[in-house]
């Protein structure tokens, strides 16, 4: 069973993670979500998270402690765990990385606000036997704190474990993880579905057919056409 959990100072932020899909494999057991609010781990009146840059420049950097107080409150020196700290410039999200964290046991997403959080607590943790430190980014687009990316992320993990989505054959043919002839990872092929005929729009004759080989040939080729047309775009 994985375990994930994520501490945040918006942890309402991360509600959505408790709902539908993910709601329902936690509830089979099949995975377990904790989310924390960082402020629980601070120790003075203000609770206070974040403090001046050293070096200057504009912005709050979050301190590394309470951080470390959190982190430690759900690990110990044993038990294998990764510690994934969302920053915009971590390494880039993508199908592999969910395939290699839906085999873990333990994840922790540290999201983070302000201009980030103080760097040492990544090289505390990244230097621990028992911890793998992975910096991750969703995208090339600054987000204003880790919540979403940690969702997002969370959510194409998930969806790769066993049982969590009903029908595991659907993954097979997905986006990213279907291979063309150079074993390239392909997008999706177009999908249609009743009525044949939609305001003047008809579905291609070929899946109207029957002939199963010929309609996958077709799907292949429009795969193809479209991660190709991506690429040029
Ligand atoms: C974590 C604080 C905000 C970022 C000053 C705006 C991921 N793909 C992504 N884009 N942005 C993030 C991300 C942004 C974050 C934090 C992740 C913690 N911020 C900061 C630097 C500039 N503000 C992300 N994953």
């Amino acid at each position: 069973m994985l375990q994930i959990d994520l501490i945040s100072i918006f942890p309402e932020y991360l509600a959505p993670l408790k709902l539908s899909l993910l709601g329902k494999a936690a509830d089979k057991g099949l995975l377990q979500i904790n989310i924390h609010d960082l402020r629980a781990q601070t120790t003075d009146v203000h609770h206070s998270v974040d403090d001046t840059p050293y070096g200057g420049g504009a912005g709050m950097v979050m301190s590394a402690e309470p951080w470390g107080s959190a982190i430690d409150q759900m690990t110990n020196d044993q038990d294998q765990v990764d510690l994934i700290i969302l920053t915009p410039a971590g390494k880039k999200f993508d199908q592999k990385m969910a395939g290699e964290f839906a085999i873990k046991k333990h994840l922790i997403f540290a999201c983070g606000r302000y201009e980030g959080i103080d760097a040492r607590v990544g090289e505390y943790y990244g230097a621990k036997k028992n911890f793998t430190l992975h910096e991750v980014s969703i995208g090339d687009y600054v987000l204003g704190g880790g919540e979403v990316a940690a969702m997002v992320i969370i959510e194409a993990t998930a969806r790769l474990i066993a049982g969590v989505i009903g029908n595991p054959d659907s993954l097979k043919e997905e986006s990213h993880s279907i291979s063309g002839n150079n074993q390239e990872l392909l997008v999706e092929y177009p999908n249609y579905t009743k009525p044949a005929m939609w305001r003047g729009l008809s579905v291609p004759e070929i899946l109207l057919s029957g002939n199963h080989g010929q309609i996958a040939k077709w799907r292949k080729a429009q795969a193809e056409r479209r991660t190709q047309q991506l690429k040029e775009e």
